[in-house]
């Protein structure tokens, strides 16, 4: 909603049109200032912090909105900023919690009265900036990106490392910067906004306790990037909702009966027992190690502790230490905990996995099995996955625990089997969808091989040809330094050899000579004058560098 706002004056900027924001303010650095006891929140943010302030406040008259405050209409002072690079002002209030709080000390009652403060308003404001604290930011982020569905407009939550009234101080960039994307674009989703930069906040994390680049979401590319010309947007990644439904929030989240546990080294199998005979614990995530690893003990046993607590109904989820990558069942721990019934929590961050756990056991009537099937699927963007058409492997079905993991790496495989069965169909099937094509085409098996080096040695001139006008790139080199082409040429496919020339796929002088004495010479050696490349032993009887995508994960059975 624009609201022109007509005044006198014969400055172009004076009908400007005003987008609402509301800001809600729950605590943190940000708004706080010194005490006997250390920094604690202060109120009176709007006339206090921000009033005073050129770049928030263009000292045109206050003017009153009317708001919603647990249930009771009514009227805020508000504020409006200059105008932006994109010819408005952002008007905004403040709703201040009482008390502020100090956000390590935020729980699901905060998170249920910041959701209910999003919804009374939703219909009077066209975007929401919330104002908390860094330390459990991400928790609160990922948190409301459950608890809401449907959602329409922008909510951005935002804090600072260092208080507004510090003369070095992150805060106004931060606020500013949520208040003119929350009032300009029409972001549908959960937001984290922190150092320039726009998050999917289920996708976040905290990484520094000091400098002003705090978060990190390391599984995700940001959303929007502030830059000196205005807002970049990836609307590609931007999600919207896709059905027909009003905008709803679900008020409480189960976190009373969940628990977070880390492995380290040398854990020993009771403390995990005890934990997981918490009374009524109904949900645990696991950080384990890697790719999804925990010590099996030489008899097993902690493997047994878990798969007995899966037994009694607990839904255990699997997330790795590691800010970066997916679990999966790819090393034999991380196969037993999955056999044991632990779920792969893919690439979710511990704050999303932990927080959509105790929303998935606050939905009334859930079996456990259903809350272990919904936690290993998107629900708000908070983890990457694929949809794939089903699949068959020529040998014979994919193990169950194997189809579950890391569905990136699934539909790779997926795509690999299609390219190699030379079937059209599937490859375009598998490939739907700019965001998800584009991802597969960039990826690679643990040989260095894509797709295109992989159909280049497929059965199919048309499959290859359909990876080439989807942008799939023709230059790239697999862990033995060969490019399709070279690949094609040793496989004497001709009419893939002349595809990729077609599509700019060249030759180096020392390669063409490798390819000139045939396949049966020079395998098996690393050749020191051929510009590093490499020609190794064919694979099982595929040619140099191509390796069977399903290798990295076991032949099935
Ligand atoms: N302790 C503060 C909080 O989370 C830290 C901050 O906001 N930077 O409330």
């Amino acid at each position: 909603m624009g609201y022109f706002v007509a005044e006198s004056g014969s400055s172009p900027q004076m009908n400007l049109p005003e987008f609402r924001v509301l800001i809600i303010m729950t605590g943190g650095t940000i708004c706080m200032g010194p005490s006997a006891d250390g920094l604690v929140p202060m109120t009176g943010f709007l006339h206090n912090a921000m009033a005073p302030r050129p770049s928030l406040n263009d000292y045109s008259p206050t003017v009153q909105l009317q708001a919603v405050q647990k249930g009771e209409t009514i009227y805020i002072d508000t504020l409006r900023t200059p105008p932006s690079s994109y010819s408005r002002h952002v008007r905004y209030g403040v709703l201040e919690f009482t008390p502020l709080l100090d956000s390590s000390s935020i729980s699901s009652h905060g998170w249920t009265e910041i959701a209910m403060a999003i919804k009374e308003n939703y219909h009077l404001f066209d975007g929401f900036v919330v104002l908390h604290g860094t330390d459990s930011l991400a928790y609160s982020a990922s948190a409301l990106s459950f608890m809401m569905s449907d959602l329409g407009k922008p909510v951005i939550l935002t804090g600072s490392q260092a208080s507004i009234f510090a003369l070095q101080s992150d805060a106004v960039d931060n606020l500013l910067g949520s208040l003119i994307i929350a009032g300009t674009f029409v972001i549908p989703e959960v937001c984290l906004f922190f150092h320039h930069t726009l998050f999917r906040g289920n996708r976040t994390t905290k990484v520094s306790a000091s400098q002003f680049e705090a978060f990190a979401s390391p599984n995700c590319d940001p959303l929007a990037k502030v830059t000196s010309l205005g807002v970049d947007v990836n609307w590609s990644l931007v999600r919207r909702p896709t059905r027909i439904a009003e905008f709803a929030v679900t008020k409480y989240l189960d976190t009373a009966h969940v628990a977070c546990l880390r492995i380290f080294p040398g854990i020993k199998p009771e403390m995990v027992d005890s934990v997981l005979r918490v009374p009524n614990l109904r949900g645990l995530i696991l950080e384990t190690f890697g790719m999804g690893n925990a010590p099996g003990g030489v008899d097993g046993s902690l493997t047994k502790v878990i798969a007995d607590a899966c037994a009694r109904g607990v839904t255990i989820v699997n997330v790795s230490q590691c800010t970066n990558g997916v679990v999966s069942p790819l090393y034999a721990p991380g196969t037993a905990l999955g056999r044991a019934g632990v779920v792969f929590g893919h690439d979710l961050t511990t704050e999303a996995a932990l927080t959509k756990l105790s929303y998935l056991l606050a939905v009334p009537g859930l079996t456990a099995a259903e809350v272990a099937n919904r936690m290993s699927h998107s629900l708000r963007g908070e983890m990457t996955e694929l949809s794939l058409p089903s699949f068959s492997h020529p040998a014979g079905d994919i193990d169950a625990a194997v189809a579950r993991l890391t569905s990136a790496d699934q539909a790779f495989t997926a795509l690999g089997y299609a390219i190699k069965n030379g079937d059209l169909k599937t490859v375009c099937e598998i490939l739907e969808g700019d965001e998800v094509g584009h991802q597969l085409l960039q990826r690679s098996d643990y040989a260095g091989n894509t797709a295109v080096h992989l159909a280049a040695v497929g059965p199919s001139a048309d499959v290859l040809r359909e990876l080439l006008t989807r942008g799939a790139g023709v230059h790239l080199r697999n862990t033995a330094n060969n490019t399709p082409l070279f690949l094609a040429e040793k496989t004497g496919m001709e009419a893939h050899v002349h595809l990729l020339q077609k599509a700019g796929g060249h030759l180096w002088e020392k390669e063409s000579q490798l390819v000139k004495r045939g396949t049966g010479k020079d395998n098996g050696h690393t050749n020191g004058d051929t510009n590093g490349l490499v020609v190794p032993k064919p694979s099982r009887g595929l040619p140099p560098g191509f390796q069977d995508p399903l290798l990295r994960f076991g032949t099935p059975s």
